[in-house]
Order: structure tokens, then C-alpha cells, then sequence
């Protein structure tokens, strides 16, 4: 009779240590899928494209000859590219053009409504020393819908010298593209163009670029922001909200803006972080801060504003200041126009962010986040609490005997 008692309680102990091995494995698992999900929505500054140095080299396929191809790339009919193996900009290998409109292609998954950014570094020997501006190269984005229809392209026509430059083609993808096609090719002239090191990146996480101030050009200045020509402003390094840069202005009423495509009939929130170090005057209204937005229509007119008058205090502690607008019908872009108001010093931006606020619109990840989060918590307490029953049903059936 004991023994058989010690079998079950063996037995039963064996069950729950197996269920609860099968409880934790399905936690994993859980928990692997919304990290995967978490990192998918996030900004990558990662190179998008693939093999974009040329180095990877493949069998060409149906080809008699052990021809190579760059891997993950495609050449259309009209063909006239080869590899260069004496000249290229970084590693071994660089692709050279010597047919004008000849493709060289590659299909790469994204997202609607985001900035992309298509980088590569050319050079070319078909210039004519006459014309400066003698565009002779493309650098193609096309965006395609789910039907790999092309619903946008952005033709990208840079000039290509006869030394490596990096030139760039900055793309808004429209709503429904499900992936973009790289499209480099020659243009026009007599001679070769050659590619290398091609990236596509991803530079907004929302609708903002560069919303940080991160990303800064040879000058010093943070990219895709236009400074108003009464100046005042400044790249901070010692004041930062977040990362390594921030913006400081020092001239009242001298705008920092930028235009973001949007959609009619919409509120938008515009949130930044700001700090100052203007001192309160006996004025009670002393807003010394402007987070301006406009309404802009088809024609770049501006239909609607909200000045956005703000107070930033001056406490060593950057806070967070909000504009809301509704946007009318006929509204295309919005224009953000950041700036310090009155008084005697300097306002701080950091971390521009413009968000919509209908329904879930643009923020589902957040959103969706809290709820995974109590459901993998509930499951288990549950699984605790079954453990829990399991062990007790076990022992009140034993003192049962
Ligand atoms: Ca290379
Ligand atoms: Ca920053």
C-alpha cells in the first residue's frame, strides 16, 4: 500500500513538473513572437538592401560560360553592366553601366507611409566638362502595391564626376506600397557609369524626419529641417533630451520647420521636449516658445495655423509641450515651425514627434502592447494556480485514503 502511495506521488509529481516545462515552453514561445512583432515596428537605421557592395558573386543563371552576377540582383534585357573588379570604392568588386536605360534592379519589402532613403556612392567618365549639372545617372525608387503594381516613381537623376561621390534619393512611400524596387542605371552621355556601396535605409519611425536632430549634414546642420534665414539656431551637444544632439535657439521669432505629408479631416498632436533658460519677468503670459503648425493645401498655402504659444520653464529639466490641429479639408502637408518667442536667452528642442489621434491609427503597436502584456501576466497566474490545485486535489486524495 505505500509503495503504490509513493508510485502515485511520484506519478503525480512527474505531471505537474511536465506541465509546468510545457507552461514555461509555451511562455518562450509567447514571448519570442511579440518581441519579433515589437522589433518589425520599430526605426532601423540597418542597410535594407542586399549585397548592396557587389561583393557577393553568383553563377549567372542559363548562362554557358561561368559568368557571375552580383547576388540578390537583377539585370534587365537591354544589359550592358559588368562587374568591375580593378575599381570600386569599398571592398573588391563595383558595378559598372555601359548602356543608357539598361536597369540593374532589386525588390526590397517596407512599409507604407515612411521615409526611405536610397544611398550609393558613383562615379562616371561620361561627363562633359562644359555643363556642371549634367545628370547622367539614376538612382530610381519605384513603389509597389501588393499587386507589385507601381503606384510612384521617384526618378532619383543625380550627376555622377569622375571621383566616388555619395548621392542620395529620398522617398515618401505612398499608402498600400508593400515593397520598392532599386532601379540604378546610366542616363545619358558617351562613356560608363559605376555603383557602389548602395543602402536603403528607413530615417522616420513616424512621419517626422530625422525628429532627434541625430542625423546631421557636412555642415554641422541636422538634415531634413530648414533653418529661417535670421538664424539663432544651434546643434547642442551638452543639452540633450535624447541621444547626442539636440537644437538651441537663441533668436526669437527665426523659424526650424519641416513638412510632413498628411491626411484631411484629421486632428495631429505636435509634442517636443523643451527646456530654457529665460527667466520669468513679472509678466504673467510670458510664453517664451512657439510649436507653430500650418495647414498647407495642395499649392504649399497655408489654410490654417495654430501659433502653439508655449511656456518652457527655466529648470534644468526638459519637459514635454503639446500643439493639437484639426486639419481642413484640402490639407496635404503640415508644417512644423519650432521657435523661441520672447526674452532674454536660449529655448532647447529635443524629440519632435507628430502623432494623428483617431482611433488607432498610426499607434496600434503601443496600443496593443499593454493588452499582450496582461494576457502573458494572466496566463501565468493562471498556470501557477493550476499547479497550485493540482497539488492540493493530490494531497486532500491522499489524507482521503
Ligand atoms: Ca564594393
Ligand atoms: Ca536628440
Amino acid at each position: 500500500m505505500r509503495l503504490e502511495l509513493q508510485i502515485r506521488n511520484r506519478m503525480s509529481k512527474r505531471r505537474i513538473v511536465r506541465f509546468t516545462v510545457k507552461m514555461v515552453l509555451l511562455m518562450v514561445f509567447i514571448c519570442g513572437i511579440l518581441g519579433i512583432e515589437a522589433r518589425s515596428g520599430g526605426t532601423s537605421s540597418d542597410n535594407l538592401a542586399l549585397n548592396g557592395g557587389f561583393e557577393i558573386l553568383v553563377r549567372a543563371r542559363g548562362s554557358w560560360i561561368e559568368d557571375l552576377e552580383p547576388e540578390a540582383w537583377k539585370e534587365s534585357r537591354e544589359g550592358g553592366w559588368e562587374i568591375d573588379l580593378t575599381n570600386s570604392q569599398r571592398g573588391n568588386n563595383s558595378l559598372k553601366a555601359t548602356t543608357a536605360w539598361s536597369w540593374f534592379s532589386q525588390e526590397i519589402k517596407v512599409e507604407p507611409e515612411r521615409y526611405y532613403l536610397l544611398e550609393a556612392y558613383v562615379r562616371s567618365d561620361a561627363t562633359i566638362p562644359e555643363k556642371e549639372d549634367y545628370a547622367n545617372t539614376f538612382l530610381t525608387l519605384e513603389s509597389l502595391n501588393w499587386r507589385k503594381k507601381v503606384i510612384q516613381t521617384d526618378w532619383g537623376i543625380v550627376n555622377a564626376t569622375s571621383s566616388w561621390q555619395l548621392k542620395e534619393n529620398l522617398i515618401f512611400t505612398p499608402p498600400g506600397t508593400r515593397k520598392i524596387r532599386i532601379k540604378l542605371a546610366k542616363r545619358q552621355g558617351e562613356g560608363s557609369v559605376w555603383f557602389d556601396e548602395v543602402k536603403v535605409i528607413n530615417v522616420s519611425s513616424g512621419p517626422i524626419l530625422n525628429p532627434g536632430f541625430e542625423i546631421l549634414n557636412e555642415m554641422g546642420k541636422p538634415r531634413f529641417w530648414k533653418e529661417h534665414p535670421q538664424g539663432g539656431w544651434e546643434v547642442s551637444g551638452e543639452e540633450v533630451y535624447e541621444g547626442n544632439w539636440a537644437m538651441r535657439a537663441t533668436q526669437g521669432w527665426s523659424w526650424l520647420s519641416q513638412e510632413v505629408p498628411v491626411k484631411a479631416k484629421r486632428w495631429y498632436s505636435l509634442a517636443v521636449q523643451v527646456k530654457s533658460d529665460i527667466t520669468l519677468k513679472e509678466r504673467t503670459d510670458y510664453e517664451n516658445t512657439f510649436l507653430t503648425i500650418e495647414c498647407l493645401d495642395e499649392k504649399g498655402e497655408a489654410i490654417k495655423r495654430q501659433w502653439g504659444n508655449a511656456f518652457a520653464f527655466a529648470f534644468p529639466l526638459w519637459h514635454e509641450r503639446e500643439n493639437v490641429i484639426y486639419t481642413p479639408e484640402n490639407t496635404k502637408k503640415i508644417r512644423i515651425k519650432l521657435a523661441k518667442r520672447l526674452g532674454d536667452g536660449s529655448v532647447w528642442f529635443d524629440d519632435v514627434k507628430l502623432t494623428e489621434r483617431l482611433f488607432l491609427a498610426g499607434k496600434l503597436p503601443d496600443k496593443l502592447t499593454p493588452l499582450f502584456n496582461v494576457l502573458m501576466y494572466s496566463l501565468l497566474v493562471f498556470s501557477f494556480v493550476i499547479v497550485v490545485i493540482k497539488i492540493r486535489s493530490r494531497k486532500n486524495s491522499r489524507r482521503g485514503r
